[in-house]
């Protein structure tokens, strides 16, 4: 399991730590459940705010989670009501960070289950892409679905996957039930050059981060 700890707080990218080697960075729309995922993956209760008024933060959160390892809490995007400024704003904070950030090596995107690849998400990906990263997609509070719905949600996810040409990999998540936490957790260790974890399930930890070549 991974074991996280509050670091820092950022608003601007001057402002973004030094002292990191790794970083894993969590992106969604508003109320995707991305603090839930953070919060569930990093066994750490409140860890990053479970908000009831989405789209309130307009910072970076970043999270320890060994030696300059850390996870980084995306503001969430789509906010209907968030004034324009403060979009663009957020906007230039999240691309400058997700476009010119050494020690990003790859991006969590959280997405609802039952409506996955909005606009915003397809907008997202098409941009990160450019920068040749891995991208690893957990398709949340998939409790909501039944065994059968899930499994259908996951394919066709993965067939929009291909049909946007974009590589990565994609999984089923839920933080109510603990579905695909050993996944999630594998890559993400992967990613951050950390020893693997214990998995809880014997199939668990075994997915590979997906390989950019
Ligand atoms: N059923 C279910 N609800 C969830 C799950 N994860 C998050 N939620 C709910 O979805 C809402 C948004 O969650 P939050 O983590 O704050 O989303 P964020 O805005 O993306 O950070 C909250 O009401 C959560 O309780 C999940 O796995 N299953
Ligand atoms: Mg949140």
């Amino acid at each position: 399991m991974l074991n996280a700890s509050f670091y820092i707080t950022v608003a601007r990218i001057a402002d973004l730590p030094q002292d990191s080697s790794a970083e894993v960075a969590f992106a969604g729309r508003s109320n995707a459940g991305k603090s839930s995922a953070i919060n569930t993956i990093a066994h750490y209760k409140r860890l990053a705010f479970v908000s009831k008024t989405p789209g309130r933060t307009q910072h970076l959160n970043f999270f320890r989670v060994a030696e300059q390892r850390f996870l980084v809490d995306l503001p969430g995007y789509g906010f209907a009501r968030a004034p324009l400024e403060q979009q663009r704003g957020w906007q230039g904070l999240i691309g400058g960070y997700l476009e010119s950030r050494p020690q990003l090596h790859g991006l969590i995107l959280i997405m609802d289950s039952r409506h996955p690849f909005t606009d915003l998400d397809k907008r997202l990906l098409a941009w990160f892409r450019v920068t040749g990263k891995p991208l690893h997609i957990l398709l949340s509070k998939a409790d909501k679905l039944t065994r059968s719905e899930g499994l259908s949600t996951l394919r066709k996810a993965q067939g929009q996957l291909a049909e946007l040409a974009i590589q990565g990999s994609i999984q089923l998540f839920s933080s109510s039930k603990r579905t695909g936490v050993d996944e999630a957790e594998a890559v993400i260790r992967g990613w951050l050059n950390l020893p693997a974890g214990k998995p809880a399930t014997p199939d668990g930890g075994q997915k590979k981060p997906s390989s950019r070549e």
